[in-house]
């Protein structure tokens, strides 16, 4: 089912591991639990999604989630990296999975375990049987965005299989796009710029379809519109992921009225160190502060993903700026991967 219920256990949120299964080990010791995910109390793990990927041992997560889910009830929601993995999308980190990706992945993700071809089955079967949202009377968790319109669609859908589901939004999608009436201008936009948006020292004009294209796309398919969050735009482009973007990650939890607590991953929440620039306005709180419109969304994604970049510059776990944490609920204490503890408020 693509929307299921939390138990009424007290809980600990991890957010996203992204294949860093050490970082991960550590984290489990710090909150208490055995090595395998048994908690003396009974206390259950959730994911916030984005297990996998960019990581040193994505193998190595899901096996140990699987086992997990099976003998001790830890849940997680899908994230768009699971989505990617499900919907045969070869992106940037999947390389430990989709083996023609490696070779252009490894230049900064290697050294890193590859899934074995007799696994890989085995792992789709587990990612297809994930929610995109799990939910309690005090408590919702998505991996990008709670959005009740989206969600609402999603639950006309409920017994649907997540990847055909999502292959048959993506076809609509498409569709759509195809028929819209800026279509033909995205498309001369795009064919027109096509090297200037890949080249960060070339200045751009604003390509009004493209913008207008790229709002759509983030909000129109549900499921993507959940795990990846949706766009809104920005007059200050900036180069990112390989292209000149003119939307930015919108933050809809400016928006949030609900008296339910969400907890979130995705947006690369930083513990130290400077943002860069246009993710700076996205969280305008402390690291450890609660957001939103009513103090009451929390993101728990606090960057490990990127630490093959330390690797690259031999700065050692316990020195990273990245960290993985976990919101421990209903204490709303952060437990992080090197120990430290802190209140969130
Ligand atoms: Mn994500």
């Amino acid at each position: 089912m693509l929307i299921q219920n939390l138990p009424p256990n007290k809980l600990d949120i991890v957010g996203d591991v992204h294949g860093q299964f050490e970082a991960f080990q550590n984290l489990l010791h710090y909150l208490g639990y055995h090595p395998d995910g048994k908690h003396p109390q009974g206390r259950k793990l959730v994911f916030v999604g984005d297990l996998v990927d960019r990581g040193p041992d994505s193998p190595a997560m899901l096996d140990w989630f699987a086992n997990a889910q099976k003998h001790y009830g830890a849940m997680m929601v899908l994230g768009n990296h699971e989505l990617n993995i499900l919907n045969k999308e070869a992106k940037d980190g999947t390389g430990w999975f989709f083996h023609h990706r490696a070779c252009k992945d490894e230049h900064n993700y290697a050294p890193w375990q590859l899934a074995k071809e007799y696994d890989k089955q085995r792992y789709l079967q587990l990612l297809n049987q994930q929610p995109i949202v799990l939910q309690r009377d005090d408590l919702r968790i998505v991996h990008a965005a709670w959005l009740p319109e989206q969600i609402a669609k999603l639950d006309e859908h409920n017994q649907c299989n997540v990847a055909e589901l999502y292959q048959e939004w993506d076809e609509e999608l498409a569709c759509c796009i195809k028929h819209a009436p800026w279509y033909d201008d995205y498309l001369a936009e795009q064919r027109l710029y096509a090297h200037a948006l890949e080249n960060p020292a070339q200045m751009l004009p604003e390509l009004p379809a493209t913008i207008t294209h790229d709002i759509y796309r983030s909000q129109k398919h549900p499921i993507r519109a959940l795990t990846c969050g949706v766009e809104e735009y920005t007059s200050t482009p900036f180069f990112s992921g390989g292209r000149w973007r003119f939307t930015v990650r919108q933050s809809w939890w400016k928006h949030y009225h609900d008296k339910e607590h969400v907890i979130i991953g995705h947006y690369w929440r930083q513990w130290e160190g400077v943002p860069p620039k246009h993710r700076a306005d996205l969280f305008d709180v402390p690291p450890h502060h609660w957001h939103g419109a009513r103090k009451n969304v929390f993101c728990v994604d606090f960057s490990v993903g990127a630490r093959w970049r330390d690797r690259k510059r031999n700065i050692c776990p316990n020195d990273s700026e990245y960290r993985l944490a976990a919101l421990r609920w209903p204490e709303k204490i952060l437990m992080f991967d090197n120990g430290d503890e802190k209140h969130t408020v």
